[in-house]
């Protein structure tokens, strides 16, 4: 049976609790997900901050448990079977941490899968598309003398906002109760604001019913401390 300690992750980043999930994330759209997704399950972790701005995620360590060398990836010490497990992909983590705990996920088949439907909805539309704008807005991309790539992820944003806001016209959550589905989407909703500054720039004033959602989202004790986790360390 594999120890943690078996995972080169849990040598270049070691666990000070063992026996907690481990979590190895920035506080990012995407890393917060899951430091969210905890926090709301109750579940013990331990955060390591993985510095991207110095290509730590694309050490070697790291990418021995996340090919794609990007945050977040979790090893959880009782895994299926009591066995150690690594996962990857923030989609792919929540579904896991969602099924370990019967929390978060709808057990009725047809609700199940309509929230699976709205979190790969956030993993394969929101998430890309607000990153990119995020790129051309805020980072690597805002100087760039072409407008028109920003332009067109600012264009597919604001149809994505769309959709949203529509599907949260007469509902409090996405599907239901509160659930991954919200879980994996406020934190890139709330970045369109906090970090790309892009409210303007989306209208997202006119969003009504987002901006009801994402207050309600922010007001959870569990988010306000899982947007935080884990702490950007010097
Ligand atoms: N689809 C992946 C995307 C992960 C991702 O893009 N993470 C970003 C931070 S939000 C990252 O690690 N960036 C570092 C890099 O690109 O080198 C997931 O949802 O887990």
């Amino acid at each position: 049976m594999p120890e943690l300690s078996s995972f080169p992750i849990a040598r270049r980043w070691p666990a000070a609790h063992p026996d907690r999930v481990q979590l190895y994330a920035a506080p990012t759209p995407n890393g917060v997900k899951v430091s969210i997704m905890l926090e709301e399950t109750g579940l013990a972790y331990e955060p390591h901050f993985v510095d991207i701005s110095k290509n730590e995620s694309k050490d070697p360590a790291f990418v021995s448990l996340n090919p794609n060398g990007r945050i977040p990836a979790i090893i959880d010490p009782h895994g299926p079977g009591g066995t150690p497990i690594g996962v990857w992909e923030s989609g792919a983590i929540l579904v896991y941490l969602a099924e370990k705990t019967g929390q978060f996920i709808p057990i009725a088949p047809a609700a199940r899968y309509e929230t699976l439907s709205w979190v790969f909805f956030q993993m394969s539309a929101i998430g890309p598309m607000f990153g990119q704008l995020g790129f051309f807005l805020r980072w690597g991309g805002k100087d760039f003398e072409d407008k028109r790539p920003q332009q067109r992820f600012a264009d597919e944003s604001e149809r994505l906002l769309e959709i949203l806001d529509r599907r949260l016209d007469d509902r409090d959550w996405i599907v239901g109760e509160y659930s991954i589905a919200d879980i994996a989407t406020l934190g890139w909703v709330n970045a369109l604001v906090t970090t790309y500054n892009a409210g303007d720039l989306l209208g997202l004033s006119d969003f009504s019913n987002i901006e009801a959602w994402l207050e309600r989202g922010l007001a959870r004790p569990a988010v306000k401390r899982g947007l935080l986790v884990p702490a950007r360390t010097a």
